[in-house]
């Protein structure tokens, strides 16, 4: 192929729920260019860090190429023949609960349809979950008890249209990058104010009006403060309440609440209320911060009651906005993927729903009762009601709570199956089928982003190796278990138009997702499928939904629903006296299968950690860089602390990215206990107990090599480099020898070796190479490792010459731990133009280093290091 003149070809990043369109040029030899594409309405040309360094993760290195069963590579034939059968034969001796799909909102809608008309209609059970419960499942609960459905009324042009935007529980700079600059864009344009309420200060903060800092899970109680005001000062859409139910309880429940627990001042408060209030143009957005709770379908209702008491729903620039995480999260919710859903917001419990679904799909039964939610699906492997098991998309054994536990029951389980496009996963690691999926650019379909816009995922590269892509290995399935004729699919084009067929019965229940306008796309127009807003209907195309006072209840009204704060399930108490958040940072995706490949976005933060604030860490005696031994009530963690007055007192937070092959002592997710929403049966993954105690080590190393490393240590994290691997380490017990340690570590039992060590420091330093090549070096001290890491990660593969004194030679300059991913400039050469330079903006920063210029995701970053800067000068 021929790079240069063949035109891009579009498609949609496979991260966030953004949804941004992207522009795919194949260089001809594997890699792919990517920019944003001008063209869709979700970025117009915007992309985030991770969206542009996609470029960096097509490698084949780490992919599955070809079906394993017990570990050892077999035909497609074999392998599916076996899932078949052993299915087929689970559900005949144990019947059809016996069995479950645990899948993914990262799905294709295509592979997403297919899956559960395999399971709810012809398996004959709805044991069908998606990673989407631990991420969406709250707010899905929320929009049905107060519309009647699923329904997100807005569109992004909101968020330009908007005169305050509010994020709650929403790290939406970090997260959602082309929609916080949107919103930075809007600011600028007509001034839009910006309110944060998170428990943590984070890069969302920067350029807010108003941060607040509440007590962890104490939403309700400020919203339902809100809802008072907004009654007591007239704001109330009397007009509007007609078509609302649910009124007067709501408001005596919400006087029940005492805005006092969420821990802020009333001047704060007030202010919030009178932004919110005095403000026809708001947008509220939330997002985990809110869902994973064990009361987040209240705060969830909390917040619509507010936009319903006003009338602020539906009309241009405001409304309540969930944002979606992962791509398809939204279509995901849409074909039914929820173990509770049917399919095209159709009811499982609705007899009407069931009866026309089964006629539709030529099915004999649908299940009547619900499946079994994410948690309760682990719990079910792990007592051995479920006996045989469908992963595919999602790494459970990671990114669930109690994860140790659910590593083991998947363990345990008789039969599992793993789709994925690597074999290096921890959940991949426990199956005993594993098939190798065709991964983003290689397979196409659409996905549904935040605002229901409904994009072209389009192939760029071949098919590498045996991979087949996630909807045709489960229809080879559903043919194998005897249900050819139902799934006889060739095409995604296929499966989209009989997904849009399904839907217009919904529609002609008076549901809201309706595209059945597709029912006959041919598939040239499939193909050229521009990115399009549901519903799509003869009569009406996109929009936004119920500024006219429609609703889905069977009355047509909207339901306001009473809430009472509740606190976090988990106590502190003096075992356990800090709070443990979790969540995001800027440049991973995850569990970091595919953004960990990319050197460019491991550079940002290399490393797992635990932030605390200053004052716990003096109380602990801790200082900075060292490394804490984290203990909950189920599991344990080692972290590198970062003392910082970001987190308050008492409370300390740990991104979730890091694996078993990552970090093995730092899966976050082991601390948290499955506690989950009684409504929703999301986790709460942002509200653990924890205790944070100095994890004594022996000794620290820090080790580049350009070969992969095997690494034994208590504590390892590993990062890519463009020269080829860094790696953090510390352990319980030092070795005399070091040297044969490290050739150890680094698999080099004859390379020349040149060191400098210091027995009674207990300090080493050993450098390999061969041809005055630098292969790999450690470092070792008794304290944390103090050398220039960004720089020393730089040199494996170039001269050998004076890397053991760790740091840049005197007339090079230290460029310090990457800012901004997408030009590779470091914190200290920004400090030093600031400094030098005189610089004040962030756009002055961006003229002199071309920091912050392209993707802009490391702006915030910067505006902090500048105000940092400003503020110590003043100090001073
Ligand atoms: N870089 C990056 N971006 C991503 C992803 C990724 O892995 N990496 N994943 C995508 C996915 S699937 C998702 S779901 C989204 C998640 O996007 P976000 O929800 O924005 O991300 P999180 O970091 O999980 O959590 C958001 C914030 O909730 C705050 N929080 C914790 N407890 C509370 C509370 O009680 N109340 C309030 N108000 N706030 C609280 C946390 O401090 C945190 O800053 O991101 C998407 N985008
Ligand atoms: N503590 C804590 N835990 C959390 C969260 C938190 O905030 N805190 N957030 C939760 C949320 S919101 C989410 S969404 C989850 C995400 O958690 P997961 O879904 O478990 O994480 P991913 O890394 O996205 O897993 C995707 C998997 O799919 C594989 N894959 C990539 N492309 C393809 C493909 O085309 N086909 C197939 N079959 N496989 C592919 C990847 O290699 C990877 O193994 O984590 C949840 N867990
Ligand atoms: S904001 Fe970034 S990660 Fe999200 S869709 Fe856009 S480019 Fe991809
Ligand atoms: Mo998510």
């Amino acid at each position: 192929m021929d790079g240069g003149s063949s035109p891009a070809i579009r498609s949609t990043c496979p991260y966030c729920g953004v949804g941004c369109g992207v522009l795919l040029q194949p260089d001809g030899l594997g890699g792919l260019d990517v920019r944003g594409d001008p063209d869709h309405p979700a970025n117009n040309g915007r992309l985030c860090s991770k969206g542009s360094a996609l470029g960096e993760t097509v490698g084949l290195m780490q992919r599955l190429l070809a079906p394993q069963v017990n570990g050892a590579d077999t035909s497609w034939d074999s392998a599916l023949d076996l899932v078949a059968t052993r299915f087929s034969d689970t559900i005949a001796r144990h019947g059809p609960d016996s069995v479950a799909f645990y899948v993914s909102g990262q799905l294709l809608n295509e592979d997403y349809y297919v899956a559960n008309k395999l399971m709810k209609g012809f398996i004959g059970s709805a044991n069908i979950d998606t990673n989407s419960r631990l991420c969406m499942a709250s707010t899905v609960a929320g929009h049905k008890r107060a519309f009647g459905t699923d329904t997100v009324p807005g569109t992004y042009e909101d968020l330009d249209e908007a005169d305050l935007i509010v994020l709650v529980g929403s790290n939406l700079a970090w997260c959602h990058p082309v929609l916080h600059q949107r919103a930075l864009a809007a600011r600028k344009a007509r001034g839009t104010k910006l309110i944060v309420i998170d428990p943590r200060r984070t890069a969302s903060c920067d350029g807010a009006d108003l941060h607040l800092a509440l007590e962890p899970g104490s939403d309700v109680a400020l919203f339902n403060h809100l809802f008072t005001q907004i009654y007591e000062g007239g704001a109330l859409d009397k007009a509007f309440l007609a078509h609302t139910n649910g009124f007067n309880d709501t408001l005596r429940e919400a006087y029940g609440s005492r805005s006092q627990v969420t821990g802020l001042s009333d001047a704060d408060i007030t202010r919030f209320c009178r932004m919110w209030m005095g403000t026809e143009r708001v947008v509220t957005i939330f997002s985990q911060g809110v869902n994973q709770s064990s009361s987040g379908t209240d705060k969830v209702n909390a917040i619509l009651n507010c936009h319903l008491a006003t009338g602020r729903i539906g009309k241009p620039g405001c409304g309540p906005f969930s944002v979606t995480g992962q791509p398809n999260a939204m279509g995901g919710r849409e074909v039914g993927g929820l173990a509770n859903m049917l399919a095209c917001h159709m009811e499982l419990n609705n007899p009407d729903h069931r009866s026309a679904v089964r006629t539709f799909w030529e099915a004999a039964t649908i299940p009547e009762k619900p499946g079994l939610k994410a948690v309760d699906m682990f719990r079910a492997v792990g007592d051995g009601r479920i006996k045989a098991l469908w992963v595919m998309h999602t790494n459970p054994a990671v990114s669930l709570p109690d994860s140790d536990r659910v590593r083991q029951a998947i363990a345990d389980c008789p039969f599992t199956v793993v789709s994925d496009i690597t074999a290096a996963t921890d959940t991949a690691r426990l199956a005993d089928v594993l098939l190798p999926a065709t991964a983003w650019a290689e397979k196409e379909g659409t996905v549904t982003n935040s605002d229901r816009t409904i994009s072209r995922q389009r192939i760029a590269l071949p098919a590498p190796g045996l991979t087949r892509p996630d909807w045709a290995q489960l229809a080879e399935v559903g043919r194998r278990m005897g249900w050819k004729r139902q799934f006889d699919y060739q095409t995604t084009s296929e499966i989209f138009r009989e997904y849009a067929a399904l839907s217009g019965i919904a529609g002609r229940f008076g549901l809201d997702f309706d595209i059945s306008a597709f029912t006959d796309i041919d598939d040239p127009d499939y193909d050229a499928l521009p990115p399009t807003h549901w519903p799509v209907t003869k009569n009406r195309t996109g929009g936004r939904f119920f500024a006219d006072g429609q609703f889905f209840h069977r009355d047509g009204k909207a339901q306001m629903i009473p809430v009472t704060h509740r606190p976090p399930a988990a106590k502190t108490e003096p075992r356990f006296p800090f709070r443990l958040n979790t969540g995001r940072v800027r440049d991973q995706w995850h569990t970091m299968t595919r953004t960990g490949l990319s050197p460019r976005l491991s550079a940002h933060l290399a490393e797992p950690f635990l932030d605390i604030h200053p004052a716990d860490a003096t109380r602990l005696a801790l200082s900075a860089a060292d490394l804490v031994t984290v203990t909950s009530p189920v599991g344990r963690s080692i972290l590198r602390v970062r003392i910082t007055g970001d987190v308050q007192p008492g409370q300390v937070f740990a991104p979730m990215h890091w694996t078993g092959e990552t970090a093995p002592s730092a899966r976050i997710d082991a601390l948290l206990a499955d506690v989950t929403d009684p409504i929703s049966g999301q986790p709460e993954t942002k509200a653990g107990v924890v205790n944070v105690a100095k994890f004594e080590a022996a000794w620290y190393g820090f080790a580049v090599s350009r070969q992969p490393m095997r690494l034994t240590s208590e504590y390892w994290a590993l990062a890519t480099t463009n020269a080829g691997h860094r790696a953090e380490l510390a352990g319980m017990t030092a070795t005399a020898d070091w040297e044969t340690a490290a050739r150890e570590m680094f698999n080099l039992s004859d390379a020349t070796v040149s060191s400098i060590t210091d027995t009674a420091r207990g300090t080493a330093r050993i450098a390999f190479e061969a041809d005055g090549q630098l292969l790999a070096a450690l470092f070792v001290s008794p304290t944390p490792v103090a050398v220039m890491r960004d720089y020393l990660a730089t040199l494996p593969g170039g001269p050998a010459a004076d890397v053991l004194i760790g740091r840049t030679p005197a007339d090079v300059p230290d460029p310090g731990p990457m800012l901004c991913a997408c030009f590779g400039v470091g914190v200290n050469t920004i400090v030093e133009a600031i400094e030098t330079d005189g610089l004040v903006t962030v756009e002055a920063v961006g003229t002199a280093l071309q920091a912050g210029t392209n993707c802009g995701s490391c702006r915030p970053e910067i505006a902090e290091l500048l105000s940092s800067m400003t503020h110590r000068e003043a100090a001073e």
